[in-house]
């Protein structure tokens, strides 16, 4: 078998681009997300072996289910790549939906935390391996109208720091990745499914696209033992910051 990624959120935007990026250098990948058919889809795409496994990251046991039902062949996971991630609304603190601020916070902190206990104790058991965070530009600095979004993000770096040093002993790496605006659904979702809103956010500029995030994740993965890139940062190219961006 050759080497084994797991990729979360693989159904679309950054998830699937980089399944896609790790099946070309020769990971086997186990592709996660809540849509199947998309995954399958996905699943056809890729040359390497792949399974799919189908669950929600906010709902734990079923996250742990599905990480037990792999064959041990399967469950030698050397790579996790915790991509599943979502921001939803974009307005003041007092007027943020709660049922918003539950979807950001279970999915993007707490979704990774479940799928990074039931990936971890492996990895410690052999003694190898790397996980990959998929935080955001928003995890470093804070934008009006996004303090939830952006606080969930902020958890993510602490967490990258956090699982870094208490894995260090066990040779398994861990990587922050934060990219800046990326063209995926990420917008789409955040407003509701408004196209024309999501649109305008990319208006003006060359954002980044999933394969640019993905082409950065590669390199981090495959980088030489002696390399081990704790946090990467990537905006568009016309970005200075979140919401810094010259457009025109
Ligand atoms: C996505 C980037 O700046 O829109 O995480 O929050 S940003």
């Amino acid at each position: 078998m050759n080497k084994i990624a797991c990729v979360t959120g693989a159904s679309s935007g950054i998830g699937r681009a980089t399944a896609l990026a790790l099946a070309s250098v020769g990971y086997s990948l186990i592709l996660c997300g809540r849509r199947m058919e998309r995954l399958e889809e996905l699943q056809l795409e890729i040359t390497t072996p792949s399974v799919c496994l189908q669950f929600d990251v906010k709902n734990q046991p079923t996250v742990q289910d599905a990480f037990d039902s792999l064959t041990e062949e399967w469950k030698s996971i050397d790579v996790l790549i915790n991509n599943a991630g979502n921001a939803h609304g974009l307005e003041p603190i007092d007027q943020g939906e709660i049922d918003d601020w539950d979807e950001m916070i279970d999915v993007n902190v707490k979704g990774l935390l479940y799928v990074s206990k039931a990936v971890i104790p492996g990895m410690k058991a052999r003694n190898k391996g790397h996980v990959v965070n998929l935080s955001s530009i928003a995890g470093k600095m804070t934008y009006a109208n996004g303090a939830v979004y952006c606080a969930s993000k902020a958890a993510v770096e602490a967490l990258s720091n956090g699982m870094r040093l208490d894995l260090n002993p066990y040779n398994i790496k861990v990587s922050n990745i934060a990219p800046g605006a990326v063209n995926t659904e990420f917008s789409l979702v955040r407003f509701k499914g408004d196209q024309e809103r999501a649109d305008s956010v990319y208006k003006g500029f060359e954002p980044l696209y999933a394969e640019n995030v993905a082409d950065a994740i590669k390199y981090v993965v495959t980088a030489p033992v002696n390399v081990h890139i704790s946090d990467l940062t990537i905006l568009a190219g016309a970005q200075a910051a979140a919401t810094v961006i010259h457009k025109g």
